[in-house]
């Protein structure tokens, strides 16, 4: 029942099964990944019923490979995915690690980095689509600042807006279909990250020469970085029918970016996280950005991925035993309950304007009525205890 299938279209990042555990204090831990491994894991996480891999373009072609070099490597590496049954859905730029871009890509203020950065880009865009990738991620790690006094903020905007209106332009003129999911998060590498939000996100993408082509990647380790609700910023991405990709993890607050199994710390906030994510019908991947302990070897990864994996399925589980709970789906229908027939009226015309104008409420006794929302909460987390 908790066995993962291809058809529930779990993916881990490369740069996630692969993550050799280094830390700011401490070396890896764990074999650095060549293509053989990436082949190997492709086989092996297939095995553990995954659907897919995702990838930076550097986590499978190093940066200073020569044309010839990738090409060698991407056709071995497709051919060995192919054979595991593996795809792969999402792909993305690694515009953070090289030194180049340690004052940010799109929104450095040297043009010569920005013009790399476009650059590197398009070719990370064309590495995904000759993949298949679908979805095209942009996280900007190093586009912030610690000093504001080197780059004007509200360029910055623009040149953010700039980049994303050049690589819009860019897929259509190729004619490739990618669309484009963008990532906030609040800091970490930079001291402030441009866009550190969803919410932020989401309303820049409305901004952009064709915002329909572009829409959000949301990780559960982001938002609550920002003392966020996760699943409210995910509701509110998929009201405005722009989740496009989603990065699925654990945090505790106050910390660094802790990028943890699904599941391992906030189990209440997981389950409301299926619960949309299930309840709304989104069809995309769900994609674990996330990575094992330090404390972990291979086979501890493996471990890691298996659990994420299964957690989501259990989670899957309870949101199916809380929908067809009786008492707790009446508690909820009595929340919302309209014997008055005010629902009719929320919709503006002359009529509800005057109804409502004239309409006496008395707001004492609905104010002195309890909602009952103890019981439901306690009902909730009986479910994801699983007793009831
Ligand atoms: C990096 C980051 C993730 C992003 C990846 C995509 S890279 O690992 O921590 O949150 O999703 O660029
Ligand atoms: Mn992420
Ligand atoms: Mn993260």
């Amino acid at each position: 029942m908790y066995t993962p299938r291809p058809e529930d279209r779990f993916t881990f990042g490369m740069w996630t099964y692969s993550n050799p555990g280094r830390d700011p204090f401490g070396d890896p831990v764990r074999p650095l990944p060549d293509v053989d491994f990436h082949i190997q894991a492709a086989h092996k996480l297939a095995s553990l019923g995954a659907y897919g891999v995702n990838l930076h373009d550097n986590d499978l072609v190093p940066i200073d490979a020569t044309p010839a070099q990738r090409d060698a490597i991407v056709q071995r590496y497709r051919a060995g995915l192919a054979d595991a049954g593996m795809v792969v859905p999402m792909a993305t730029t690694n515009l953070f690690s090289h030194p180049v871009f340690k004052d940010g890509a799109f929104t450095a203020a040297d043009p010569r980095v920005r013009a790399f950065a476009l650059q590197k880009a398009m070719l990370g865009i064309d590495l995904g689509v000759a993949l298949g990738a679908e979805t095209y991620v942009f996280w900007g790690g190093r586009e912030g600042a610690e000093v504001d006094a080197g780059k004007d903020l509200v360029d910055s905007v623009k040149r953010y807006r700039d980049a994303f209106n050049f690589l819009i332009a860019y897929v259509k003129d190729l004619g490739y279909r990618v669309r484009f999911a963008l990532e906030a998060k609040p800091n970490e590498p930079r001291g402030h990250i441009f866009l550190p939000t969803t919410g932020a996100m989401l309303g820049f993408i409305q901004t952009l020469d064709d915002p329909d082509m572009v829409g959000v990647n949301p990780e559960v380790a982001h938002e609550t970085m920002a003392g966020l609700n996760f699943p409210h910023a995910v509701a509110q991405a998929i009201d405005a029918g722009k989740l496009f990709h989603i990065d699925l993890n654990d945090q505790e607050s106050g910390r660094f970016d802790q990028d943890l199994r699904f599941g391992s710390v906030n189990l209440k906030m997981a389950f409301f996280l299926v619960k949309l994510l299930e309840d709304e019908g989104y069809s995309g991947p769900r994609h674990f950005d996330a990575h094992a302990y330090r404390t972990e070897d291979r086979n501890g990864v493996w471990d890691f991925c298996a659990g994420c994996m299964r957690s989501y399925l259990i989670f899957k589980d309870k949101v199916a035993r809380f929908n067809a709970d009786a008492e707790i789906q009446a508690l909820i229908a009595a929340l919302g309950a309209d014997p008055e027939g005010l629902n009719a009226l929320s919709a503006y015309s002359p009529a509800n304007r005057n109804a409502l104008r004239s309409r006496v409420f008395d707001i004492e006794a609905i104010g002195a009525e309890g909602r009952g929302l103890e019981r439901l909460d306690q009902l909730t987390v009986e479910v994801i205890l699983g007793v009831r």
